[in-house]
């Protein structure tokens, strides 16, 4: 196919996108930056245009809004909206995290469950794309608020998942407690004890050993690939992580085990930096046990400065590891980086750097693990969970641990081997967008227009 018709079908899905989704920005930003890395393939595939590809992959197959009434704890009727966004079923059964954020819309719903698709493919396992959540805001609820909101999303949510259909599991906002809460109404709505439905579950009812730790290690692993042949080592280096969730949490103390020292983190508020390197076991404790504020680490800690309002991103490193929320780390974030000799970034949330950004890291030269990539550990791992599930049966965590370990470095030698074939060596983006997409591509010739 000529440059021109190659460029003129991506123009057209990018166009299509923006007419048919108004005011969907995130949408926009994830699909443009996925199609910008498609010409290449496009033009030795035409194919993949002819077979309606491009036009196919960017509308959803479905679109599940529904209404979640709960009741709080001083009686008052509480409504939230509740989404599921089934993507992509070619590769699997749709497959993708819940997020419970003040935030979460239809818009950030289909970004995420966008890039789902690609990630999924990249794991190997047979995963669909998928993502799904609500506008509910944990913060400051009740154990019994969540419960009940949790109970009142999955009354609903029951009539469009399971095991071989949709499987959800965490995101921002939903960790193994609501996990809990989810698949017993789950069970109770439907009957039937179904383990395989949602993954993220307890060790002691249906969970896998390590997806915990899952995203925040396999990002850890991805990086050590990534550093295989320079002159930089996690041992020693100095790192920085955002977030102080699940995947900031585990990323660090992988990084740490690894030999670097992790010397700030961040929440919505501010950040905190400790120059001895985090405490990773009261960070746990008061995150993860306490669901205190990261302020309150510092106040426990002594001997580290709390920095409310500030970007962790002006903190010097060697390494950053994004790992909070989307469009985190902009143009500005991105020149301080550099200019205070930082030398790899990679993502562990997902779409954390803004294009601005991602212009600016390679122009400076920065290594670039993209999110598709580079936190693909988590799903890879629900993929693990799914796979036990089945069988009825429980691996341990060394077993798991190493699968999560050859799938990510895996995943990085074929991005990395797909960049090259494609002339862009180095272009870790690049080979991650195309890679996942030509599995799917391929899947979605192979089984017609449906
Ligand atoms: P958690 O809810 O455990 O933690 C989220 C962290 O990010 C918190 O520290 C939170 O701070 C911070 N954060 C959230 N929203 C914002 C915001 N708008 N501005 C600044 N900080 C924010 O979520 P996870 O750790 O699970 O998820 C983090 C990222 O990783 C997300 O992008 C998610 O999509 C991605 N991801 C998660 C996977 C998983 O397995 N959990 C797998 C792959 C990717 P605060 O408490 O103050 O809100
Ligand atoms: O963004 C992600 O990959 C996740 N939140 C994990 C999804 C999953 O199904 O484990």
């Amino acid at each position: 196919m000529s440059d021109a018709d190659a460029d003129a079908a991506l123009h057209d899905a990018l166009e299509c996108v923006v007419r048919r989704n108004p005011g969907q920005v995130l949408f926009r930003q994830a699909v443009h930056e996925v199609l910008e890395s498609l010409a290449p393939v496009v033009k030795q595939h035409p194919e993949y245009v002819e077979g309606g590809i491009l036009k196919r992959i960017i509308e959803p197959e479905r679109v599940i809004s529904f209404r979640v009434p709960w009741v709080d704890d001083s009686g008052a009727i509480q409504v939230q909206r509740g989404f599921r966004i089934q993507f992509s079923s070619d590769l699997g059964p749709y497959k993708g995290g819940l997020r419970f954020h003040k935030s979460v819309d239809e818009d950030t719903l289909k970004f995420l469950g966008f890039e789902q698709i690609f990630k999924n493919s990249l794991t190997g396992l047979g995963l669909g794309g998928a993502k799904g959540g609500s506008d509910f805001d944990p913060h400051g609820k009740s154990e019994k608020e969540v419960m009940r909101f949790c109970q009142s999303f999955m009354a609903e949510l029951a009539h469009h998942i399971g095991a071989d259909l949709d499987v959800p599991a965490g995101d921002i906002g939903v960790g193994g407690r609501e996990i809990g809460y989810l698949y017993g109404q789950y069970r109770k709505v439907t009957g039937r004890n179904e383990a395989g439905v949602i993954t993220g579950k307890g060790i002691g009812y249906g969970g896998s050993w390590a997806r915990t730790e899952a995203t925040g290690y396999g990002l850890v692993y991805f990086v050590r690939e990534m550093l295989r042949e320079s002159d930089i080592s996690l041992e020693g280096s100095r790192v920085v992580v955002s977030g102080s969730g699940n995947v900031a949490l585990y990323a660090a103390k992988k990084a740490a085990q690894l030999g670097a020292t992790v010397v700030a983190c961040s929440d919505s508020q501010g950040y905190v930096i400790d120059e001895d390197g985090l405490d990773l076991d009261l960070l746990s404790e008061i995150k993860d046990v306490r669901r205190e504020r990261l302020s309150a680490y510092a106040d426990v800690r002594g001997n580290c400065t709390y920095f409310e309002g500030r970007s962790v991103w002006d903190v010097e490193c060697d390494i950053a590891l994004p790992c909070a929320t989307q469009n985190e780390l902009d143009g500005d974030a991105a020149r301080a980086l550099a200019e205070n000799g930082c030398r790899v970034i990679a993502e562990g949330a997902n779409m954390p750097c803004t294009e601005e950004a991602i212009q600016v890291i390679h122009d400076k030269g920065i290594l670039f693990g993209p999110a598709k990539a580079a936190n693909a550990g988590g799903v890879a791992t629900s993929g693990l969970e799914m796979r036990q599930n089945a069988g009825r049966l429980q691996w341990d965590f060394e077993r798991v641990d190493s699968e999560l370990d050859r799938i990510m470095t895996d995943i990085h030698a074929t991005t990395a081997a797909t960049a090259d074939e494609y002339g862009m060596p180095g272009d870790l983006a690049a080979g991650a967008n195309i890679a996942g997409f030509r599995r799917v591509a391929d899947a979605m010739l192979a089984q017609g227009v449906i």
